[in-house]
């Protein structure tokens, strides 16, 4: 009802809703900002109780509005996450089940709908779709997973190489088109997207030197002997211990030993730091020489090794989320300083999540909790609460439609999830949703197998289809997924209730 009463109104006002013009006593139709990185776990943001680091500004767009507590991707990889995000479709219907597919730009997406109803759209920064943007009137984006140094993006006139570090650029772009490229005339969507903090975790030049001499706290399970669990979670390839390289992730110089045995995954970091110019990789050689140094003069070996790993990579990919955090502060400032603020809904979001060393890994795909759950912060000045929190279960499907209904333009039919605009306004809508379904299709690169699952509030049930391997997990009791109870004793009625649940939720999203 009130979705079409707002379209009806915002029709009406087609000609006139620009800045100042519009009548007094109909709201101005408020702008969307969407920032979105790549691989920030909710493990590594203050604001969720991170034990690990502080993140200002995000922390800040939280006190002023919505955090999701339980926000989850349907598909734990990154063009995936972001196909589902544009069409409101799970994976099986948007054209990109795994990172291998080229987006159909074709497809009906939120970006094109606002774009019909007089928004101004833009993207800037990572966007991993293989196919070029479609609905924007603005894009400047990366080339594939894109570069931290120097890197180049793609525009509708070509590829150009840019100095500086890819954070900093991506919202220099962001600003640049919001002081000088967009329509004053229209409300805007930018969508400001991060490569950050992506492997191959490459601080910029601001955070060099963050954490040194500091020890980050270790997960409890970096070392899990994964008893009780299957084949899937022993046989991936996305361990610290035995698939983060010491050379590429790491960016430790070879001896000349190794480097004779460069290849494959354990390749060259040289690609990575001969993007920079001779003042960036002065100041990167100033801050990792030494650590370099201790390093090669300690020589850890074993569990040693593997803490010491540890400790390398998620400084660096903390690092990574500092700038990210800066820069989310730089768009509220903006946003501030030109009057823009008070009508500009803000969010914060990721892909999907990420292993932190949880259960001794790195990376994301699998359906447990590091990687399944989503940043999901928003700010809507005169709606969202200030400082409040919402435990509702939200997928990434949901936000198609929730920027159709905040611009007040109708979601078609086949989109498949919900506007959680009801739950912005800190309403409890009867009948939201229990469960959730998930799926990860891709084979290949980190061997995670296949599988699909059921989440509700409490428990969670996955079969690894390809092996007929399932798993049961009670969320209050184990939240950290290390007891896998199916199979077990008493767990008989459970488990056919979440069986009949997940046969649910395959029929009504159309599985085959
Ligand atoms: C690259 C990374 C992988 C990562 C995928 C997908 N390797 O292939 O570690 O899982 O991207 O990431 S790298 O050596 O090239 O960095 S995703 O976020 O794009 O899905
Ligand atoms: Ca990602």
């Amino acid at each position: 009802m009130l979705r079409s009463a707002a379209l009806v109104a915002f029709l009406g006002l087609a000609t006139c809703n620009s800045v100042g013009s519009g009548p007094a006593e109909i709201p101005q139709r408020p702008n969307i900002v969407f920032i979105f990185s790549d691989d920030h776990s909710t493990a590594a943001i203050s604001a969720y109780g991170s034990r690990i680091n502080q993140t200002p500004h995000i922390d800040r767009l939280a006190a002023g509005g919505m955090l999701f507590e339980n926000t989850f991707c349907t598909n734990s990889i990154c063009a995936p996450s972001r196909a589902v995000i544009l069409t409101g479709k799970h994976s099986h219907l948007n054209s990109v089940p795994t990172n291998g597919e080229r987006f159909d730009g074709s497809q009906t997406t939120f970006p094109k709908l606002l774009q019909a109803a007089d928004y101004q759209t833009a993207m800037i920064g990572k966007w991993h779709l293989k196919s070029d943007p479609t609905g924007f009137d603005f894009w400047r984006v990366l080339p594939g997973q894109g570069q931290y140094y120097s890197p180049d993006f793609l525009t509708p006139e070509g590829r150009k190489k840019y100095e500086g570090y890819v954070t900093d650029l991506t919202t220099d772009f962001g600003l640049e088109w919001l002081e000088e490229g967009r329509d004053e005339t229209k409300p805007f969507c930018l969508m400001l997207q991060h490569k950050a903090p992506h492997r191959s975790w490459m601080p910029g030049p601001d955070h060099l030197t963050l954490y040194d001499g500091e020890w980050i706290p270790e997960p409890d399970t970096l070392f899990d002997d994964y008893a009780t669990r299957g084949r899937a979670a022993r046989e991936q390839e996305m361990t610290i211990a035995r698939h983060m390289y010491l050379h590429y992730d790491l960016q430790v110089p070879p001896t000349e030993v190794e480097a004779a045995d460069l290849k494959g995954p354990n390749r060259s970091y040289g690609p990575l730091l001969n993007r920079m110019t001779t003042e960036q990789r002065e100041a990167w050689d100033a801050a990792y020489e030494p650590r370099n140094a201790a390093f090669r003069e300690a020589n850890p070996v074993g569990n040693d090794l593997v803490r010491w790993k540890y400790q390398r990579y998620i400084k660096n990919y903390l690092r990574c989320i500092q700038s990210v955090d800066d820069n989310v502060g730089r768009v509220l400032d903006y946003l501030e300083e030109n009057g823009l603020a008070e009508n500009t809904i803000v969010i914060y979001s990721s892909d999907q999540g990420f292993y932190l060393g949880e259960h001794g890994w790195y990376d994301k795909r699998f359906m447990y909790e590091p990687s399944l759950r989503m940043p999901f912060i928003v700010r809507w000045p005169g709606v969202t609460k200030p400082g409040s929190r919402d435990t509702h279960l939200v997928q990434n499907l949901d936000f198609a439609e929730t920027f159709l209904e905040i611009a007040g333009v109708q979601a078609p039919d086949e989109m498949q999830g919900e506007s959680i605009v009801p739950l912005l306004r800190g309403e409890d809508p009867d009948g939201w949703r229990d469960s959730i379904y998930y799926e990860y299709f891709e084979v290949g690169i980190h061997a995670v197998e296949p599988h699909y699952g059921v989440r509700t509030n409490r428990h969670k049930l996955m079969h690894f289809h390809r092996i007929d391997e399932w798993e049961l997990y009670d969320l209050d009791n184990d939240p950290d997924e290390v007891h896998n109870l199916h199979g077990q004793p008493g767990m008989e009625t459970l488990t056919a209730e979440l069986e009949a649940e997940l046969a649910r939720l395959r029929d009504v999203y159309q599985l085959p």
